[in-house]
């Protein structure tokens, strides 16, 4: 590793931190890694270093903050040219085809893995149906990109790799957790590949949580919900109130809180006279 005067700011099992962490690890950066921890009050050097939304990951080097994990991985690999190879083509055509993939995987997939984590019944059954049909066009997708190599980047790990590879380990636990097939052999069979040579590749293998480590951390987060730390009150009928909140939610990076749904919905009948909903329940108050 070279030493570089660089720290990232991170928490642990985030999954846009790992973006930032494997980067580097391609790139044989040293840096140091500092912990926040988000559910106390967010340091000082977070709140100056990211003015736009306080979010980690954050990348300091020398002095310069880069925030948002996608922005911080091309800034990464523009900065430190001659370590390691390029995790971007150099070819302009050839790299606005992964970052379209990476806005897709961002802004339309991640999404759908969230509906499925807090929806049931027939409304989980469509969520998973979107969520494998966009697997589907992934998959398409890296027949593409590949070219017939084990990852999107070709003979190596690149952008849109790192941007999607960081969750394989999180659609294993969750299809564990909601009982539920996201990875599908016959579906999409390169995928599936893929993912195998993602995760155990050695750049990478000792950064992302093992399945069986989301499956605890997904868990530990449904009972930590299901005592009341974070609920949304919600009523049968929705109404645009509870949507906004809900939508909030979801921006706020809090995926889980619908997974107790019925529970919440009986929780919630007895409030429902009582109370004008929604209303949010963050550790007792
Ligand atoms: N789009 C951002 C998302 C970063 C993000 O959501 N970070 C979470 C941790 S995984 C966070 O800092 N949450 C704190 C908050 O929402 O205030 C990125 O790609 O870096």
């Amino acid at each position: 590793m070279v030493s570089s005067g660089v720290e990232v700011l991170g928490t642990t099992y985030s999954t846009y931190v790992n973006r930032v962490q494997i980067a580097l690890n391609l790139k044989f950066v040293d840096y140091d890694y500092i912990e926040e921890n988000l559910m106390s009050s967010k340091s000082d050097l977070l709140l100056k270093s990211n003015l736009v939304n306080k979010k980690v990951p954050v990348l300091i080097h020398d002095d310069k903050c880069i925030c948002e994990s996608r922005i911080i991985v091309q800034y990464i690999d523009e900065t430190w040219t001659s370590n390691g190879y390029s995790i971007l083509p150099f070819d302009s055509y050839d790299r606005a085809v992964p970052r379209l993939w990476a806005a897709y995987f961002d802004d339309k997939w991640i999404p759908l893995w969230k509906e499925v984590s807090i929806t049931e019944g027939e409304a989980k059954d469509a969520a998973v149906a979107r969520a494998v049909e966009g697997l589907f066009l992934l998959d398409e997708a890296f027949i593409k990109i590949s070219n017939g190599k084990a990852y999107f980047g070709g003979e190596s790990i690149g952008y849109l790799d790192i941007v999607i590879g960081i969750m394989v380990n999180w659609i294993k636990a969750r299809e564990i957790k909601a009982n539920v097939k996201l990875f599908d052999k016959t579906k999409t069979p390169t995928l599936v590949k893929w993912a195998e040579n993602f995760t155990s590749n050695d750049h990478v293998k000792d950064v992302l949580p093992s399945t069986d480590k989301a499956v605890e951390i997904l868990t530990r987060i449904s009972s930590r919900i299901s005592s009341s730390d974070i609920l949304l009150k919600i009523s049968l009928i929705r109404s645009c109130y509870i949507s906004v909140s809900i939508f909030i939610l979801h921006l706020s990076s809090i995926p889980e809180f619908g997974s107790e749904r019925n529970q919440l919905l009986c929780y919630c009948a007895a409030l429902v006279a009582a109370a004008s909903l929604p209303c949010l329940l963050c550790c007792g108050t």
